[in-house]
């Protein structure tokens, strides 16, 4: 019995269960690398969901372009709800650096054809509009929900960064504002963001059809 009691205790000190096995918790550890420190605040980036829809023609996507303006970005994934995968674009006149992006939903047909659903003229920064950092524009996602999301990042010492996320709404069959989101913070001092975040629960906000929404003025 005393032996017993003596082994148990050699067990614990050493970090094993009392039948002899390593804890648990420790097989699980991992080396895995972490992704760089982002200021507080900022939202983790979501990735495009395609899977398991009926593809469309990647290829058709060009002669849906407004006239004048090229292609910044374009992203796959589902903004409406149904089986066919959709398009999301953001076009930029190549040859006017001020002028606002414009936003494209291009919905997935049967055909597999795509057709212009909603189009925001003003609905993304211009290339202008980053101050020293250049251009703003960092990325468009579609998010789950048939949602999608803008992201924007400028400033020089002071640093600001721009969160725009519009929603299908199925009765309109547009997309709408869901949310705005603005931060700021001393380049030199990242862990003391401030932050103006406007969702539907906050008083007054409006869900502005993509259409109209002005990226520039609407903050
Ligand atoms: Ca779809």
């Amino acid at each position: 019995m005393k032996t017993n009691v003596l082994s148990w205790i050699v067990l614990v000190l050493l970090g094993c269960n009392s039948d002899g096995t390593p804890p648990k918790t420790a097989s699980l550890a991992t080396t895995e690398p972490t992704a760089p420190a982002e200021p507080k605040g900022f939202p983790a980036a979501p990735t495009a969901l395609s899977a398991g829809l009926k593809a469309i023609r990647p290829a058709d996507i060009p002669k849906h372009i407004p006239k004048g303006l090229i292609m910044k970005s374009f992203v796959q994934g589902n903004l409406n709800g149904d089986d066919i995968e959709d398009v999301l674009v953001i076009a930029e006149n190549p040859a006017d650096k001020d002028a606002p992006r414009q936003v494209l939903v291009l919905e997935g047909q049967k055909d597999a054809t795509l057709k212009v659903a909603d189009l925001g003229t003003q609905a993304a920064l211009c290339e202008q509009c980053g101050g020293m950092m250049g251009d703003p524009f960092q990325e468009a996602l579609i998010l789950k929900d048939n949602s999608f999301r803008l992201d924007f990042f400028g400033g020089s010492r002071w640093k600001w960064a721009r969160t725009i996320d519009f929603q299908y709404d199925t009765n309109r069959k547009k997309w709408l504002l869901v949310r705005d989101e603005y931060t700021t913070h001393d380049g030199a001092n990242i862990d003391k963001p401030t932050q103006k975040l406007r969702t539907p629960q906050d008083k007054g906000f409006v869900k502005t059809p993509l259409a109209t929404f002005d990226a520039s003025k609407d903050q």
